[in-house]
């Protein structure tokens, strides 16, 4: 009977919803990628090598964690909470434990004890958290690629199930709305370039959708 923690998606997907390629991202977007760091690590300079306690939680599926070049693996400041049905081995790892579930990796001391709580793909835990009912994540920071690129993996479409689309109605259901910039930048603690960004020959733009 433990309270639903509140948990955050973010992920960087394109129009078609396009998340991956070939087991890793399909673009290499350093701009990018420093946003993800900033947000997850979290603004608090005191979260940088302080108590486990102070820091936030990262819950990835096993292929995601798979997917990140060792040398930033485990993502550093950060609990690293890792999804394997099977079990991984990350024992030799610091700041990481493996979960059988995403529900047993929530309920697990590392996420109490974390300020917020990120989850950071994949497709499959992406799918399971947005399809639940009610879903198990109430916020995604959603970093839209305005560039179309070749994917082999997608995300869940969840901002299709908006009120103007006509998911409202039944008492209590939630559905999705665009948040405004400003609220994208109270949550992340710092200031986000507003409208189209520019790196290499990609675009993209900042967004935070929110369940209400
Ligand atoms: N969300 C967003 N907005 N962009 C992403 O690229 C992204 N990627 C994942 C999940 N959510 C995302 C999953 N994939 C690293 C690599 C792959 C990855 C997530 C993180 C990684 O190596 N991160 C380092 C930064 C490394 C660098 O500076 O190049 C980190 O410390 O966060």
């Amino acid at each position: 009977t433990s309270a639903r923690p509140s948990v955050t998606a973010i992920v960087a997907a394109t129009l078609s919803n396009g998340i991956g390629k070939d087991g890793g991202l399909p673009w290499r977007l350093p701009g990018e990628m420093k946003y993800f760091q900033k947000v997850t690590v979290g603004a608090h300079p005191s979260a940088q090598g302080g108590a486990a306690s102070t820091q936030n939680a990262v819950i990835m599926g096993r292929k995601t964690w798979e997917s990140i070049p060792t040398k930033f693996r485990p993502l550093a400041n950060r609990q690293n909470l890792v999804v394997s049905r099977k079990g991984i081995d990350v024992s030799s790892e610091p700041s990481s434990s493996s979960h059988s579930s995403l529900s047993e990796a929530l309920s697990s001391p590392s996420s109490s004890a974390s300020q917020k709580i990120f989850l950071i793909g994949g497709a499959q835990l992406y799918s399971e958290a947005l399809t639940a009912s009610p879903p198990m994540v109430d916020r995604v920071l959603l970093t839209r690629i305005t560039t179309d690129v070749e994917c082999d993996t997608f995300l869940d479409d969840f901002t299709s199930r908006t009120a103007e689309n006509g998911e409202e109605g039944r008492e209590g259901k939630k559905v999705w709305r665009i948040a405004s910039h400003k609220e994208l930048e109270e949550y992340v603690g710092f200031e986000v370039k507003e409208g189209e960004v520019e790196e290499k020959e990609f675009k993209y733009r900042f967004e935070m959708w929110v369940l209400a």
